[in-house]
């Protein structure tokens, strides 16, 4: 039997070229080798305000993206994780067990605390949703990009703490692994190489979407900051920008950065800057041509509806485990 990964992106705006170099372009890789759970985390994007039409709109968009990337729904499962009631049911049951400092040292609820002018309960115990939507699943591997590193710790302290404290010598719950890829890991943003590349950044010249037209790709890329040392460096001290933008270029033409990088000595940023533009407007096509087609259709609805009744058949049976071993059911 194949082992099984999990992973999930919000629909908290189109994902970015960082959201599809970090990990949605793994999911794709990895679904042959995996018996692969993909989901639409809608659960995670209401943790800030959210128009619930653009929600709506952005749920259906994401399962379109998935498909049109190349995630096969006859291999992968791919759901809505609102359509499986089992991920809030366990998120109380971890909240239960997990401390409030834990929660607190999460360096992205801080980071997305400080943007709020409010702040939200569900921004701070959102964690414990993550942790049930991996382990709903008896996920071994769990494909996601760096800045999701210490999700993937909490659920692995998780998982031991609840297997010593009701398993009774057994493990009921599957430990994690978290895959990170080697490049490109933590994509940031064109306008801040300080900051990491984020769907949500107010800053749209920060980011690439992935239904940006060629032409906004272009123009972003072309006005992305660099430096004034004007050398094609990888140097992320000195060069974070022009490093950040080789990460990038290395991600998505498979080569090396030393090999770009002396391709491109003595040119000064423009060639450079033009060359990844249309790389990536050649890696994005392909990908916008399918998602048209498929948005036009029924398939999509459809292909959610399947992957719900099969993604419940397989987190009920962990719930009531769960349950069962607390002394709720
Ligand atoms: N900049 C990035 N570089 C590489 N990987 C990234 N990921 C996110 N940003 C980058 C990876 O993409 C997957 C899906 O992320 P998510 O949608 O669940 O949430 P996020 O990490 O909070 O992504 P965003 O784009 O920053 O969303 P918002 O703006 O809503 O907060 C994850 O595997 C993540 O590691």
């Amino acid at each position: 039997m194949k082992q099984r990964i999990f992973s999930g992106v919000q629909p908290s705006g189109t994902p970015t070229i960082g959201n599809y170099i970090g990990a949605m372009r793994g999911f794709v890789e990895l679904q042959d080798d995996y018996e692969a759970v993909y989901c639409v985390v809608n659960q995670h994007a209401i943790t800030v305000p959210q128009d619930p039409k653009v929600l709506r709109e952005n749920t259906k968009s994401l399962t379109a993206l998935y498909l049109a990337m190349g995630i096969d729904p006859s291999k992968s499962i791919i759901f809505k994780q609102s359509d499986v009631p089992a991920h809030s049911q366990a998120a109380w049951l971890i909240q239960c067990n997990l401390g409030l400092g834990e929660l607190e040292r999460m360096t992205q609820y801080k980071d997305k605390a400080a943007k709020q002018e409010s702040i939200g309960a569900g921004l701070l115990t959102y964690p414990a949703l993550m942790v049930g939507d991996i382990i709903l699943y008896d996920a071994e591997f769990v494909p996601v990009g760096d800045d999701q590193r210490q999700h993937i710790e909490l659920t692995r302290d998780f998982v031991d703490r609840f297997n010593s404290r009701f398993g009774n010598g057994n493990d009921i719950l599957v430990k994690p692994e978290g895959l990170y890829p080697d490049h490109g890991a933590r994509v940031m943003s064109l306008q801040d190489p300080s900051s990491k590349m984020s769907k949500s950044d107010s800053n749209v010249k920060g980011f690439i979407s992935l239904l940006d037209t060629p032409k906004q790709i272009t123009k972003k890329i072309k006005s992305a900051v660099t430096d004034s040392i004007g050398e094609v460096n990888y140097d992320k001290e000195n060069q974070p920008a022009v490093s950040n933008l080789l990460d990038i270029y290395s991600s998505l033409s498979m080569r090396d950065i030393d090999d770009i990088v002396s391709e491109y000595q003595g040119t000064g940023y423009g060639a450079f800057k033009s060359d990844l533009a249309d790389l990536t407007v050649a890696t994005i096509e392909p990908i916008q041509e399918r998602y048209n087609q498929l948005m036009a259709g029924d398939e999509v609805e459809d292909i959610i509806r399947d992957g719900a009744v099969r993604a419940n058949e397989i987190a009920s049976i962990t719930l009531e485990k769960m349950e069962k071993a607390m002394g709720i059911r």
